[in-house]
C-alpha cells in the first residue's frame, strides 16, 4: 500500500510516446476523499484525439507491424500486460484507491480482476477463426473474422482499470487498434497502464490514451470519420449522444453499456439473513456507483417486516470512511456532482411519502462521503425508483405475488441485470426467464466473470462485453468466395 503514489504519468499517450496536448491545456484531478488536486493532466482536445487517431491508423494499415504479427504473439503481449498489472499491482491499486476513493481492498479486487481479463482475452487471440462454407457451385467460400479497425472507447470512472480491461482485452484479441478516453475524474491508472503496455511491446499506435472531457474530447472519438467503432459506457443520456454522432458521422459501430434501475426480487421462501447479505451487496457495492447496481430491492410482503429491520440494520453497521483502513466498506463518492445527485433524490424520496430508515446525509464537510441510506415503502412510481441514483441507497418495495413481482420488476426502460432469492426451483426458472436483463443472478449477485458476457437489454445499452461475445463487437466478418475449377465434398 503507497498511500501518495508518486504520479508518474500525466500526460496524454499517442504512438507510444507520452506528450503534452497541442494547447498543452491541462485539468485537474482531485482526490474524492478531500476535494483536493492530486495533480494536473494534459488535456485531450479535438487535435489531439486527431492526431491519436492517426497513430492508430497507421498501426492498422496493411502490412503493418500489428497487422502481421502472428496472433499467438498478440496473444503472448496481452499475457504480458497482465504479468506486468500484477508485477506493480501494489502501485496501480494505490493509484486507483487515491483518484477513485474505493477502498484500498476493493481496488485490489477490481485489478486482481482486470488481469484475469486481460489474461482471458490473451487467450482468445489465435482462436478467433471465420468458417469454410459448402455453396451451391462450383466455389470455395469462406470467411475472415477481421478486426473492425481503429477503435474509439470511451470509459467511466467507476470502475477505471476493469472497465479498460473489458475494452482492451476483446480489442487487442481481435487485432484492433485503440484510442481511449478515461473519466475525467479518474485519467491516472490509464495511463500508467498505458505505460505498462509499451513495456510488453506493443507496437506504436496500437494503444492511445487522450484524457479529457466528455463534449470535447469524448465527442471528438465519437464523431470521428476515421474511428471504425466506437465503445462506450456511461450514462444512458451521453450513449444517446454517442450513437447520434456515430450515425451523423461515418456510421462507426457502436456497443453502450448504460444504465441501470436493476430489480433483486426476495420472495417469501428464502432465508431473510441470507437476502438481506445479497441485497445489501447488490446497492452498496462500490459506494453504489455500479452499473448494474440492484437499485430496487422487491421483498414479498411475508418477510417485508423482517426484512427492513435487518436491513437497516446492516446499513447501519456499513463502515464509511477512510479508503485506505482495512475495516472500511464505504469511501467517498466520486465528486461534488454526484453527491449533490444523491442528495436530491433523497430529498426526493422524503418528500414523495418514502420511509427513511437510516441515513440520507453527507458525512463531514470535507470530500465526498456520504451515510448509507435505505428507504422503505418505496412505491413504483417515485423518483427513487425509476431513476438512477448512483449512490448507496436502498429502496425497498413490497410486493404481493409472484405474477405482480414479475410486472413491476420489468417496468423500466432499463434492462442491464436482475435477481432473484428463492429455493423454489420453479420459481426461480419463472423469474430467470422472465426479467428483461442482460444479466440474471439467482442467490447472489454481481458475479461477473471474463467468461460470461455482460451487457443490456431496453435502454441500458446494446452489445456485450466480456467472454467470447466480446468478440463480435471487435470484428467485421468477410465472405471470400472464389471459383475453382470443381468442388469435391
Ligand atoms: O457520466 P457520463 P457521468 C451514470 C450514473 C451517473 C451518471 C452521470 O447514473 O450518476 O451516469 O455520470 C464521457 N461524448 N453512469 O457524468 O457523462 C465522460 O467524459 C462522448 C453510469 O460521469 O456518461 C466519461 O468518460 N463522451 C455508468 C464517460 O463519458 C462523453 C458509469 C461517462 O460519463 C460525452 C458512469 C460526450 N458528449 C455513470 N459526455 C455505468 N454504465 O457504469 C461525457 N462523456
Amino acid at each position: 500500500m503507497q498511500k501518495s503514489p508518486e504520479i508518474k504519468y500525466s500526460q496524454l499517450f499517442i504512438n507510444n510516446e507520452f506528450r503534452d496536448s497541442v494547447k498543452a491545456k491541462t485539468f485537474p484531478t482531485y482526490n474524492p476523499c478531500n476535494g483536493q488536486m492530486i495533480c494536473q493532466v494534459q488535456e485531450a482536445a479535438k487535435e489531439d484525439v486527431d492526431i491519436a487517431v492517426e497513430a492508430a491508423r497507421k498501426a492498422m494499415e496493411f502490412g503493418s507491424q500489428w497487422r502481421t504479427m502472428d496472433a499467438s504473439e498478440r496473444g503472448k503481449l496481452i499475457g504480458k500486460l497482465a504479468d506486468l498489472l500484477e508485477r506493480d499491482i501494489d502501485y496501480v491499486v494505490s493509484l486507483e484507491t487515491l483518484d477513485n476513493g474505493k477502498p484500498f481492498s476493493a481496488s485490489k479486487d477490481d485489478l486482481e480482476h482486470s488481469a484475469t481479463v486481460l489474461r482471458y482475452y490473451a487467450g482468445w487471440a489465435d482462436k478467433i477463426c471465420g468458417k469454410t462454407i459448402p455453396v451451391d457451385g462450383d466455389f470455395f467460400c469462406y470467411t475472415r473474422h477481421e478486426p473492425v479497425g481503429v477503435c474509439g472507447q470511451i470509459i467511466p470512472w467507476n470502475y477505471p482499470v476493469a472497465m479498460l480491461s473489458w475494452k482492451w482485452g476483446p480489442a487487442l484479441a481481435c487485432g484492433c487498434s485503440i484510442v481511449m478516453k478515461p473519466a475525467e475524474q479518474t485519467p491516472l491508472s490509464a495511463l500508467y497502464m498505458a505505460a505498462l503496455a509499451k513495456e510488453a511491446g506493443f507496437p506504436p499506435g496500437v494503444i492511445n490514451v487522450v484524457p479529457g472531457f466528455g463534449p470535447t474530447a469524448g465527442a471528438a472519438i465519437s464523431g470521428h470519420m476515421d474511428i471504425d467503432k466506437v465503445a462506450f459506457t456511461g450514462s444512458t443520456e451521453v450513449g444517446r449522444l454517442v450513437m447520434t454522432a456515430a450515425a451523423q458521422s461515418n456510421l462507426k459501430r457502436v456497443s453502450l453499456e448504460l444504465g441501470g434501475k436493476s430489480p433483486l426480487v426476495v420472495l417469501g421462501d428464502a432465508d431473510v439473513d441470507e437476502a438481506v447479505e445479497i441485497a445489501y451487496d447488490a446497492i452498496m457495492e462500490n459506494q453504489g456507483q455500479c452499473c448494474c447496481a440492484g437499485s430496487r430491492t422487491f421483498v414479498q410482503e411475508n418477510i417485508h417486516e423482517e426484512f427492513v429491520a435487518k436491513a437497516t440494520e446492516k446499513v447501519q453497521r456499513r463502515k464509511v470512511g477512510d479508503p485506505w483502513d482495512s475495516a472500511t466498506d464505504q469511501g467517498p463518492q466520486i465528486d461534488q456532482l454526484q453527491l449533490e445527485k444523491i442528495i436530491s433524490f433523497i430529498e426526493k424520496g422524503t418528500s414523495e411519502g418514502a420511509t427513511l430508515k437510516t441515513g440520507g446525509k453527507q458525512i463531514g464537510a470535507s470530500g465526498y462521503f456520504f451515510e448509507p441510506t435505505v428507504f422503505a415503502d418505496v412505491e413504483d412510481h417515485m423518483k427513487i425508483a425509476t431513476d438512477e441514483i448512483f449512490g448507496p441507497v436502498q429502496c425497498i418495495i413490497k410486493f404481493k405475488t409472484v405474477e405482480e413481482a414479475i410486472e413491476r420488476a420489468n417496468k423500466t426502460s432499463y434492462g442491464l441485470a436482475a435477481g432473484v432469492v428463492s429455493n423454489d426451483i420453479n420459481k426461480v426458472m419463472a423469474f430467470a426467464q422472465a426479467l428483461k436483463g442482460g444479466s440474471v443472478w439467482v442467490n447472489c449477485w454481481d458475479e461477473v466473470f471474463p467468461q460470461t458476457p455482460f451487457g443490456g437489454f431496453r435502454q441500458s445499452g446494446f452489445g456485450r462485453e466480456l467472454g467470447e461475445y466480446a468478440l463480435k463487437e471487435y470484428t467485421e466478418v468477410k465472405t471470400v468466395t472464389m471459383k475453382i475449377p470443381q468442388k469435391n465434398s
